[in-house]
């Protein structure tokens, strides 16, 4: 049962799909204040949880912390962070009141989950302009599923993005491509994507290659798919203020750039130099800046991520002038700390500053509208500008296409990476737990950057960061500039890497099977334990294991040094460690806890009682990978319907096989 109550006169943000009539009164849960700014109040139990929030901090359970909806291009997801990329407003209570709210707004909004007050729930924002929608349900998951119903079927990316993907921010020439193409294919490590990090483009411009590095890039791009490697461009949100350059000159010309109060192009300060916003929450001018992407799909490019797009501003020439006027009144440092404390705070504001996101304007349907109001849907409406282009450029085709900066809505036209994370363990962690209010939200093709992105990554932290990411869609190794080499063959262990690795192209079929039933049933592709055993009250307060499908349980080893890890399984299960050189061992264990060790080049998962999943050889690629090696593993008798499909039409017809131990 889903109600959607109206307040004041809210954006259409275009997150649900379904036409849902309104309804008038107040929710029955909780209280609400709708006089000027908006307050949901709710009164928690003892015994409740509340999931979801999508890409936020902290826990499965958001109990106890203070989230904020407001996309951030925040690089230290410490615990303390309270926004990151995306801005999720959907949320579920469950326990002796079991509901879901999603408060469909585009501008911050603040979920105080029992933070200043252990037992009070509230959701604050500061107009009351905006949709409520209230869903009841049987339990949780129940209430998951009508929430995905109305929020419209995910992304379905092609089938090569279920390949592993080796990205840096650093690769700049054809020969470091190259490298890490010999790298891999001569280690005998699978490989199917590398991404193209800013430094490919001229002058951090969109939409162009650098000639000198890249001479003939049709040819680099038809040679590296020739080895089974596709190559993977970045674009970021600003466009770089030169004239000559084309995309710049028509954005002006045809007015497709986000302006100031007085009419004039803002201009925001971020990797190209001064750059311009192109305006995608305008239609016409959305669709101008999503034609551009052809300019690379005509070159052999088949997929894209999208970065920067909170957006991001470094600086912004008035952020800059407060600046220096500040530094001249300190001049004389009269003060003292208090001085140089004053330069440092403005000067540490400048970046992302809320000023600047007041600074500028939509135009909606002949409306100008200030950006600060719909700061949410700019990432959103950025890679929707790009899959729809998609749909004009090759009608029947897939793109890979994921995006930093999101809103729930999105999910529908393509993935998300998970941003800067760190080489931190506590962050191996943390991707493990994001992934199933990912999956609540609609974002299924979703990942984060192995091994992390920001520090130095160690071989182990790599191995067992791998290890989880063979069950994440988008499995991706990333990592910034300046940190130690991360590929999986700079640690001299390639057998370790090799063997981790090849479990995701052996598993590939099981999971690609999985993801598709996910999508057309509208359902999770992980989730949390207490979602599959809400009756069992330990499972309900496992976070470090997922259920991956309808028939496996991870557990990944998320600690230094350690042999193995504690495990509950809620029922028995068949454990299962994958090793190299296509072996794995198998064991049956009994409900309840256990000790199970698990070496750093192995894969474990845990098959769940009465159920069997397929299992193919490896192979050095997707397109690779031989069905005719397929066999099945877990319990005798059991039996499982795989979903297939060609993996790369968008109206490709689904086969449903039913495969048998
Ligand atoms: O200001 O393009 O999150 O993945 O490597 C940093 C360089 C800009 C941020 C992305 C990261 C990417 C980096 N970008």
């Amino acid at each position: 049962m889903i109600r959607k109550y109206v307040f004041g006169r809210p954006f259409e943000t275009g997150a649900v799909e379904e036409q849902i009539g309104e309804t008038q009164g107040l929710p029955l849960y909780g209280e609400i204040h709708s006089e000027g700014s908006f307050l949901f109040r709710y009164v928690m139990r003892d015994g409740d949880a509340v999931y979801g929030l999508g890409e936020a901090n902290r826990g499965i359970n958001k109990r106890g912390y203070c989230y904020v909806s407001d996309c951030t291009d925040q690089p230290n997801h410490t615990e303390d962070k309270r926004s990151l990329y995306g801005a999720h407003n959907f949320i579920v209570v469950s326990g002796e009141e079991t509901f879901g709210l999603f408060f469909d707004y585009p501008s911050k909004m603040t979920f105080d989950i029992g933070y200043e007050k252990t037992e009070l729930m509230t959701v604050s924002c500061e107009r009351a302009d905006l949709y409520l929608y209230v869903i009841e349900g049987e339990s949780a998951y129940d209430v998951v599923r009508q929430f995905r119903k109305i929020i419209g079927r995910s992304y379905i990316p092609p089938k090569f993005a279920f390949g592993f993907g080796q990205s840096r921010w650093g690769y700049k020439t054809k020969e470091d491509f190259r490298n890490v193409a010999d790298g891999y294919r001569s280690n005998r490590i699978p490989l199917d994507l590398i991404y193209m990090d800013i430094d490919y483009m001229q002058d951090y411009k969109d939409f162009t290659v650098n000639e000198e590095e890249f001479s003939d890039f049709p040819a680099f791009v038809a040679e590296m798919k020739e080895r089974g490697i596709r190559l993977i461009p970045i674009i970021d949100a600003g466009v770089k203020v030169e004239e000559g350059y084309p995309v710049y000159d028509e954005g002006v010309r045809g007015g497709y750039f986000c302006k100031r109060k007085d009419g004039s192009d803002f201009t925001a300060s971020v990797w190209p130099g001064e750059t311009h916003f192109p305006d995608v929450l305008n239609e016409e001018a959305a669709n101008w800046f999503g034609d551009h992407y052809r300019s690379l799909t005509d070159q052999g490019i088949e997929g894209f991520w999208n970065d920067m797009n909170e957006p991001a501003i470094f600086y912004s020439q008035e952020g800059v002038r407060e600046l220096q006027q500040v530094i001249s009144s300190c001049q004389k440092m009269e003060r003292g700390m208090a001085d140089l404390h004053k330069i440092q705070q403005t000067a540490g504001g400048l970046a992302n500053a809320p000023a600047d996101y007041r600074r500028f304007y939509h135009s909606v349907n002949g409306q100008k509208i200030r950006h600060d109001l719909v700061h949410n849907l700019y990432g959103y409406h950025m890679t929707k500008a790009a899959a729809q282009a998609f749909g004009r450029i090759a009608p029947n085709r897939r793109f890979l296409l994921f995006s930093r900066a999101s809103y729930i809505g999105m999910h529908r036209y393509g993935g998300i990476w998970t941003g800067d994370n760190h080489s931190w363990w506590s962050h191996l962690l943390l991707n493990l737990k994001m992934l199933p209010s990912l999956n609540m939200c609609g974002f299924l093709y979703v990942g984060a950057d192995l091994g992390g992105f920001g520090a130095d990554t160690t071989k182990e932290l790599l191995l067992r960061w791998l290890a989880l990411g063979v069950f994440t869609p988008l499995m991706r190794d990333h990592s910034a500039i300046g940190t130690r080499d991360q590929e999986a063959y700079q640690f001299g262990d390639t057998e370790a890497f090799r063997s981790v690795i090849e479990t995701r192209y052996r598993l590939l079929p099981y999971l690609y099977s999985e993801y598709l039933k996910a999508v057309y049933s509208d359902d999770m592709y992980c989730r949390p334990l207490a979602f599959v055993y809400p009756e069992d009250a330990f499972a309900c307060g496992v976070e470090d294991q997922l259920i991956i499908g309808d028939e496996i349980m991870i557990a990944p080893v998320y600690t230094e040094n350690a042999r193995g890890r504690y495990v509950y399984l809620p029922e028995e299960m068949r454990f299962m460690k994958f090793m190299k050189d296509g072996c794995y061992t198998e064991q049956t264990l009994g409900q309840g806890h256990h000790y199970v060790e698990i070496a750093v080049d192995e894969v474990p998962l845990f098959i769940r009682a009465g159920r069997c999943i397929p299992l193919v050889d490896a192979a050095s690629c997707v397109d690779e990978i031989d069905m005719r090696t397929m066999k099945v593993i877990g319990y005798e008798g059991a039996r499982y319907e795989r979903y297939d499909d060609d993996g790369i039409h968008t109206d490709s017809q689904v086969t449903r096989t039913i495969e048998s131990l």
